[in-house]
């Protein structure tokens, strides 16, 4: 790891690509991760790097949709493993859900490499390395799942997805909810929820919806109520381009 000063003053940033670059050395993280992260690094830029007014109503209604669900299940990359297993495992504590590793660039040695980060972060029964069902209309190895994770449930969290799966899962009737720096990409626009927010900054704040909704469906039904994606996104737009300099 590069020694990176505390006083550099885009330590955290820096920081999250160390986070990154280790896990691609230790095998986990996929070479189109670094990419993939550095499209994310761009739109948070746009958004100031801060948690917006939008993102924090989104991770509300997230809350509320996972504690709403029968069977939620929090589906992980090597990207997710590297920059937030502690924070995704307390999210699947506090919400109840299971955690299904799922990836694009999919090889058995990267799911257990992916498993035994989240296991090291004290996660329990993680799904995924022995899939045994397949999203219909989805013929990427990111179809691939399990009957008793992602296969049969009604919510199921996609962060930092490239696309199709969003799509392929509202087909099959179940709702989602992505974490996605892109306001415009295909998932942001097809998911039930979208939190337009750095992942490591999106889970804990979700988290901390699910601890304060979790005895109170009155207000998570509000939040869902509440919650429209498309005019959340068009708002999480706007806050961009003023950051540019552009129209109000
Ligand atoms: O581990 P694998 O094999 O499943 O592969 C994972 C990647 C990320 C490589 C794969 O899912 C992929 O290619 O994703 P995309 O198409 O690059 O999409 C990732 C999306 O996540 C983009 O819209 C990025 O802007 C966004 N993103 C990247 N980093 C972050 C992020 N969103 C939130 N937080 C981030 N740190």
């Amino acid at each position: 790891m590069t020694d990176i000063p505390k006083t550099h003053p885009r330590y955290a940033s820096l920081m999250l690509r160390e986070r990154l670059v280790t896990g691609f050395n230790e095998g986990y993280v996929a070479p189109q991760g670094l990419i993939a992260h550095g499209r994310g690094e761009m739109f948070y830029y746009l958004l100031g790097e801060k948690t917006t007014k939008d993102a924090r109503a989104a991770a509300k209604a997230a809350a509320a949709l996972l504690l709403e669900a029968e069977r939620p299940v929090i589906s992980v990359n090597g990207n997710v493993a590297a920059l937030c297993p502690k924070e995704i495992v307390e999210l699947a504590d506090a919400s109840g859900a299971r955690i299904e590793v799922g990836l694009f660039h999919r090889s058995d040695q990267r799911v257990s490499r992916v498993a035994e980060v989240l296991e090291r972060s004290g996660a329990k029964g993680v799904l995924g390395f022995l899939p045994d069902a397949r999203i219909p209309g989805l013929e990427s190895m990111r179809g691939l799942c399990t009957s008793e994770g992602i296969y049969s449930a009604d919510v199921v969290l996609i962060p930092l997805e490239d696309g199709d799966r969003a799509e392929a899962l509202a087909r099959m009737g179940k709702r989602t909810i992505a974490i996605d720096l892109n306001p415009l990409s295909r998932t942001s626009r097809a998911a039930t929820v979208t939190v337009v927010d750095e992942v490591t900054k999106a889970v804990p704040e979700i988290t901390a919806h699910v601890e304060d909704l979790e005895d109170d469906t009155a207000a998570r039904r509000r939040a869902l109520a509440k919650y429209d994606r498309d005019e959340n996104l068009a708002r999480t737009m706007a806050t961009m381009m003023r950051n540019l300099g552009g129209q109000e």
